[in-house]
């Protein structure tokens, strides 16, 4: 007799078979800065994506400047997984950034403990919807600035200013397309979640 169980593909690992606590994370920023990259760096699984070709019917209504050579967009989203530890693993979300797919997000933000904020100093115009989103569910997060090659080089305080993040919101460089790099982004995302919670408990 088979069971829903026995028929899921056998490509657990032993891993996520003991993990007692999923985590959901999600990336989200503007068209192109970077959310699948992101994800397809760090995921252990090969991950989901929701990918279409761009078309000619999107020429005028996508804005491409600076990702020219860009021919994919996310039309759902990203999904990958990453263990952090025996028991805990995160379940890393991509948003689609075209604008038309952007009443996507709040359905994202279900669950969500924290997010990353993907910023392209190059248009840096394009964070202000996932900031103001974020802050409006109060999900916490931190901002990664992905550093294309021209992308100037903005310090981070002066990216801070841009954006009008305060003190606490953590932010880095990064590399979306190197592995390291975007394990220290998560890293810094755990950490500044686990120094939220304790400041929370601290509070009478
Ligand atoms: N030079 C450089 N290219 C990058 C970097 N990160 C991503 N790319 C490239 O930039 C393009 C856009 O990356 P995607 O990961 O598709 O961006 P996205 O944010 O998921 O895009 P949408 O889902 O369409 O909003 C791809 O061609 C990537 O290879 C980076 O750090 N440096
Ligand atoms: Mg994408």
């Amino acid at each position: 007799m088979g069971s829903a169980t026995s028929e899921l593909p056998a490509r657990r690992t032993p891993l996520a078979d003991a993990a007692e606590t999923g985590l959901k994370i999600v990336v989200v920023g503007g068209f192109g800065v970077g959310k699948t990259t992101m994800v397809r760096s760090v995921s252990e699984i090969r991950p989901l994506n929701t990918e279409e070709v761009m078309t000619q019917a999107g020429v005028g209504i996508d804005e491409t400047t600076g990702v020219q050579e860009k021919t994919t967009t996310t039309v759902a989203f990203d999904f990958g997984r990453i263990s952090l530890t025996e028991r805990m693993v995160l379940y890393l979300f991509g948003a689609p950034g075209q604008e038309r797919f952007w009443f996507l997000w709040d359905r994202l933000f279900s669950g969500t403990l924290g997010a990353v904020v993907l910023v392209d100093t190059r248009r840096m115009d394009d964070s202000w919807y996932a900031i103001d989103r974020l802050e409006h569910h109060g999900t916490p997060f931190v901002v990664a600035v992905n550093r294309f090659d021209g992308g100037g080089r903005h310090s981070l305080d002066e990216i801070r200013q841009a954006l009008a993040l305060p003190e606490h919101v953590p932010m880095i460089d990064c590399d979306a397309r190197v592995r390291s790099s975007v394990k220290h982004v998560l890293i810094t995302l755990v950490d500044h979640l686990y120094d939220m919670a304790l400041a929370q408990e601290r509070t009478p």
